[in-house]
């Protein structure tokens, strides 16, 4: 059975172009509920260990260097099947490819910074939510 809980980011350039409060609103009309958020930023170490499953492929020290470039939204989210859902809701990787009225259709510039982060497996999901919260921010 798949879990409810999916751990998101608003990623630094939709952040620094003014899309955080429209991404997190349109993240509630989705039917996801926030049950932990923060604004915060990655030191290069922190993203090099968020993203340490990536570090054999040539855009790791780019994508490392882009999510610690500026501040982030962190937040774990919750609906039933989450990790689907939400995946479904955020559109493709690449912003090229992804469906209309996805937020990495409306928010993404391009396949690196392609606007929010979303988990790939419920597994991952508690993961990242648990390198970003503690115990008793998550609601
Ligand atoms: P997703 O975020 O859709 O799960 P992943 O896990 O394959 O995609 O990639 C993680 C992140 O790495 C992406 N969100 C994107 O920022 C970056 N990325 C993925 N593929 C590329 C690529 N070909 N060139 C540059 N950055 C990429």
């Amino acid at each position: 059975m798949s879990g409810n809980i999916t751990f998101t980011m608003i990623k630094p350039k939709a952040v620094a172009d003014g899309n955080m409060g429209n991404i997190i609103a349109k993240i509630i009309e989705g039917g996801f509920s926030v049950k932990a958020l923060k604004f915060t930023r990655l030191t290069k170490n922190d993203a090099r260990k968020f993203y340490a499953v990536h570090k054999e492929r040539p855009f790791y020290n780019d994508l490392v260097s882009f999510m610690s470039s500026g501040p982030i939204i962190a937040a774990v989210l919750e609906k039933e099947n989450a990790v689907e859902a939400y995946r479904e809701y955020i559109g493709s990787t690449n912003p090229a490819d992804a469906a209309e009225g996805t937020i990495r259709k409306l928010y993404a510039t391009s396949i690196e910074a392609n606007a929010v982060h979303g988990s790939d497996s419920d597994e991952n999901a508690r993961i990242e939510a648990n390198f970003f919260f503690s115990q008793r921010e998550m609601f």
